[in-house]
């Protein structure tokens, strides 16, 4: 249960920084899996960014029982989750961030309710949390935010590289007016941020890999009007706080995912091209 204070931090901020949410042996066990993970490679895909560079990620709708669902479902999270979203959430994505040494691509910026308000979602109620896998600096390209920029409101977004750009003329205002801060993070430390803060993240031109785990959320009640390439409402089944650890033990269920975004499937930047 999130505190009053933490609360308030991020309804004013726009984001909310856990440290340490997930211990060493949790976080190591989900670097693992996911670096040995062929199928998380394969399903990988990229986005360039419009600077000479690509973002590569993987993306899936509903969380299984395997090791991302484990965290994806964790209570940590999605009571942290309900708590900022005001009830009941539903896991609306995952994504992988493979942020890889020298070739990592960077993110433009935007807000990502700037595009996914084209998938049928009335309202801005939605939170996404970014898991470091590994440590993020701004060396290796982590994650920044516009401090308190969510309460603009979602701005108009155009085509950047192949991704989907807040309107610079409205991101260099809101330059001058918030703050901007590197989020840089240590393997296992967890950050909310909600949907209609700005944010992007550099190149990584490093010689260490910058990779996280993103698991995005949807208020029950803002369920999309339409189908789109992310999950309706589908209940969410949390697991306890153990579940990493003693999933484990058991062995995770080797099953792949088998709702993964494609590139062809993925529509973040259709509206911006037409
Ligand atoms: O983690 C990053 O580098 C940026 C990811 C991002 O902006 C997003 O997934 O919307």
């Amino acid at each position: 249960m999130l505190t009053k204070a933490q609360l308030k931090t991020y309804q004013s901020d726009g984001y909310l920084l856990l440290k340490n949410l997930f211990d060493k042996e949790e976080i190591g066990l989900l670097k693992e899996a996911a670096m040995h993970d062929r199928e998380l490679d394969r399903r990988s895909y990229g986005r360039a960014d419009g600077e000479g560079g690509t973002v590569r990620l993987s993306i899936w709708n509903h969380p299984g029982n395997n090791i991302y669902g484990m965290f994806a479902r964790s209570a940590r999270i999605v009571e942290a989750a309900e708590d900022l979203l005001g009830g009941e959430v539903y896991h609306y994505h995952s994504k992988m961030i493979l942020k890889d040494a020298k070739v990592g691509g960077a993110w433009t910026w935007h807000q990502d309710y700037g595009y996914w308000y084209n998938f049928g979602l009335l309202q801005p109620l939605l939170t996404s949390v970014t898991i470091a896998v590994d440590k993020a600096t701004k060396e290796n390209g982590c994650l920044q935010v516009l401090k308190g920029s969510h309460t603009m409101g979602r701005v108009d977004h155009a085509l950047k590289g192949d991704q989907a750009g807040a309107d610079m003329e409205r991101v260099n205002e809101a330059l001058k007016k918030f703050p901007l801060v590197y989020c840089e993070m240590e393997p296992g430390d967890a950050m909310f941020f909600d949907c209609n803060i700005l944010h992007r993240s550099d190149q990584n031109r490093s010689e260490n890999a910058r990779w996280s785990l993103i698991c995005c959320y949807n208020a029950a009640r803002n369920n999309p009007y339409k189908e789109s390439q992310h999950a309706s409402y589908t209940p969410l089944v949390k697991v306890g706080d153990d579940a990493i650890k003693s999933s484990a033990l058991k062995g995770f269920e080797k099953e792949s995912q088998s709702d993964w975004v494609s590139p062809e499937s993925d529509k973040t930047i259709e509206k911006l091209k037409s």
